[in-house]
């Protein structure tokens, strides 16, 4: 009996200490760091994925103890596209958001999503990290609360279908069920390459091919890779209609909360993962036609002029091109 209410004493004596070590540590070691949690659709073995790691290993050399980096891929935190709502909320600290999503506030950003007015990612690299680039970061500060740490290059959009088909101009997808994310902008370019564009979220895109609920998809070759794609169709189309973009991003209060030291920190991880992906990327783009076709696609090349024609013809005469801030496409075309 004695015995008995010792051990209860002593075990009550030991989950008090271990309560009271625990409220006083765990909370200020919790405090001490930046939640930095990432949210994004890409699968793990996608470059733009893989850069987050880089980001975070900087990150930890660079700033030891600082951040609590929490990477969420395959849009397991949040759904394609909702993350600039998610960081205005407060329920996110960093994103790669697309000119899509950007537009969708920040009109004169549309530009960016039209097809064919980016010439190739070293012209995309040099517009965004260039005065063009500045004045519309300061746009998207102000308009959407959010500073942009470094653009990326996602790729070249090629066209990917389900069946062989010939393809050398616009009018050939006539009627093809053509998968794009869901925005407007989006199905617009979808539109404006002659299909029939649907719009699907990024996850559901491989099966949608495999069932047949959708005819194509478009998306850089490496994302035709690391996405497996080219398991569940069989022609590529080089239309390269669209030299795409992200933008590695975090809410303004997050940043604003920063020292000058992290910010600078930050800022470099960001880049460095970027550079990271740009590289593997464009290495990538230029060794996958050969991997395709061992995959057993055929890899066709249409009459690009003809769809670089007509899909600028849309645009300009659209009312996305109305809100294109005066001379700026004059500008890109002259960035060399
Ligand atoms: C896609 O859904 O096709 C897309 O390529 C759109 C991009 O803006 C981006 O969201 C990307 O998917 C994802 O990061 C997955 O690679």
């Amino acid at each position: 009996m004695t015995r008995q209410s010792n051990t209860n004493f002593s075990r009550r004596t030991l989950l008090s200490a271990a309560l009271a070590l625990g409220a006083s540590t765990q909370p200020a070691l919790a405090q001490s760091k930046q939640l930095l949690r990432i949210s994004s659709p890409a699968v793990p073995d996608d470059w733009h994925a893989k850069m987050w790691t880089v980001l975070k290993d900087q990150l930890d050399k660079s700033a030891p103890g600082q951040f609590d980096l929490q990477i969420n891929l395959n849009a397991s935190l949040f759904k394609q596209g909702a993350e600039p709502v998610a960081m205005a909320r407060g329920n996110l600290e960093m994103a790669s958001i697309s000119a899509f999503d950007i537009a969708k506030i920040v009109p004169e950003f549309s530009i960016f999503t039209a097809g064919y007015v980016v010439r190739d990612p070293a012209h995309l690299m040099k517009l965004f990290n260039g005065p063009i680039g500045g004045d519309l970061f300061k746009l998207v500060s102000e308009k959407m609360d959010l500073t942009i740490l470094s653009p990326l290059y996602l790729g070249t959009r090629q066209l990917n279908l389900r069946e062989a088909r010939k393809v050398l101009t616009p009018t050939d997808l006539k009627g093809v069920k053509l998968r794009m994310p869901g925005s407007k902008e989006w199905l617009f370019l979808g539109e404006a390459l002659g299909a029939t564009a649907t719009p699907l979220a990024f996850g559901e895109v491989y099966l949608g091919l495999k069932t047949g609920t959708i005819d194509a998809q478009d998306n850089p070759l490496p994302t035709v890779r690391s996405a497996k794609f080219y398991e569940v169709t069989k022609q590529i189309t080089l239309t390269s209609h669209l030299v795409d973009s992200l933008f590695i991003c975090v809410p303004n209060k997050f940043w604003n909360a920063l020292n000058a030291d992290q910010k600078t920190k930050l800022q470099g991880a960001a880049q460095a993962a970027a550079q990271y992906n740009n590289t593997q990327r464009i290495k990538d783009e230029a060794e996958l036609v050969t991997f395709l076709k061992t995959q057993g696609l055929s890899v066709t090349t249409p009459d690009v002029d003809a769809f670089r024609k007509s899909v600028q013809a849309t645009y300009l005469q659209s009312d996305y091109a109305k809100v294109w801030p005066s001379g700026l496409l004059e500008r890109i075309n002259a960035t060399r």
